[in-house]
């Protein structure tokens, strides 16, 4: 494999420019995805291979990203496990959601490398598209987010049907974790070896739990996940959205890098996490203000890990679909032109 800037720094290795890609960069902010979500419906494009290499590679092309991001959604290996998933105006619903011992029991466990191969068969077309360019990442959601929408049967703005499970259904919230490791680090390791570079396990919501529970009912599966899928070469990424309460559960995870929110301290995620690279961690919402702030801003989080060979720029969540797509831009640009003190000229 060519040596790619995004591989170097995931490995912690000194390399030449800071690697720069942002969450959810092929999605609805940009015109080009718009156009193409026009003529079909959220599913119809995560079934094409073409459109998936398309919208996929939308971004690098646009901004010379340094890594490109499988287009999928963490959602879609739940219908394989039982329920219905369904992506209309109001989001995603999971139909029936899942509340009872009986709802866990009923539960597949499958093998994604058969049954997602759509997903697996778009990664390839998606490799082919890029051509060498940039590296893909793969990914999937951890079970604990996994399991915040089954049991919730959508988005939530307080998850209190997953907490209620988990407090008073300790043990069927465990095996329903379990089943989804099993799945999930299986389907990592299926997108391994479909061509993925690297891999990132999304834990959107592990950031709502304290910490004992984040680390029984998020950590250990996690790990889980990550002992599955493990291979050489191929690093893997834990983003954890609110990552600051949990830096020293975080550190205990076999894992190449940790991606932080914007709410994380860069400086004691720099301490906590030696060892591991950082990802993150600008504000999403810091891309609608001013040019000059942002500029600012971007520079700041560049002067803080300038001496991180282990430093990936990326948002602290995924972009909002109306981010301005001139300040993508700009700070694409920033951080490409910035200077690494270690690293030679690009
Ligand atoms: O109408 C549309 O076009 C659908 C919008 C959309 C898109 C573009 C959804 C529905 N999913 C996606 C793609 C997607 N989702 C990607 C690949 C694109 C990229 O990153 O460039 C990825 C990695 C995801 C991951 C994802 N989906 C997460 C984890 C990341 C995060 O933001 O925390 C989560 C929580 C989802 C669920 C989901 N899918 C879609 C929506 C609107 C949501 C959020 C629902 C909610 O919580 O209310």
């Amino acid at each position: 494999m060519p040596e790619f800037d995004f591989i170097k720094a995931a490995m912690c290795q000194p390399h030449d420019r800071v690697p720069i890609w942002i969450m959810r960069q092929a999605g609805r902010y940009l015109p080009e995805y718009r156009a193409v979500r026009k003529k079909v419906t959220f599913m119809e494009l995560c079934r094409s291979a073409e459109l998936m290499a398309e919208v996929t590679s939308q971004p690098i092309d646009i901004f010379g990203f340094d890594a490109a991001i499988l287009f999928s959604d963490i959602l879609l290996p739940l219908e394989q496990m039982g329920p219905k998933v369904v992506f209309d105006e109001g989001g995603p619903k999971i139909k029936p959601p899942i509340r009872s011992t009986d709802d866990v029991a009923a539960i597949n466990v499958f093998n994604p490398a058969e049954k997602m191969d759509y997903v697996l068969n778009g990664l390839k077309a998606i490799k082919k598209r890029l051509n060498g360019q940039v590296p893909l990442i793969g990914f999937c959601g951890s079970p604990w987010t996994l399991a915040c929408y089954m049991i919730e049967g959508g988005g939530s703005p307080s998850f209190i049907e997953t907490k209620k499970f988990m407090y008073n259904h300790p043990k069927d919230m465990a095996i329903l974790l379990d089943k989804l490791a099993e799945v999930t680090g299986h389907y990592l390791k299926a997108q391994i070896e479909a061509g993925a570079d690297a891999v990132q396990l999304f834990d959107s919501w592990g950031g709502i739990i304290p910490p004992e529970h984040y680390r029984k009912f998020s950590l250990a599966f996690n790990k889980k996940v990550f002992d599955i899928c493990k291979t050489d070469g191929i690093p893997r990424i834990m983003y954890l959205n609110n990552s600051g309460p949990y830096l020293h559960l975080l550190a205990e995870m076999d894992c190449e890098v940790v991606g932080i929110d914007w709410r994380t301290d860069i400086m004691l995620a720099d301490k906590i996490l030696d060892g591991k690279a950082i990802q993150g961690n600008i504000d999403p919402h810091m891309l609608f203000g001013s040019p000059d702030e942002l500029l600012k801003q971007t520079n700041i989080l560049l002067e803080q890990t300038a001496k991180r060979d282990g430093f990936i720029f990326n948002l602290g969540h995924g972009i909002l679909p109306t981010a301005p797509v001139e300040n993508v831009r700009l700070l694409v640009e920033t951080v490409h032109s910035f200077k690494r003190p270690s690293g030679h000229d690009a």
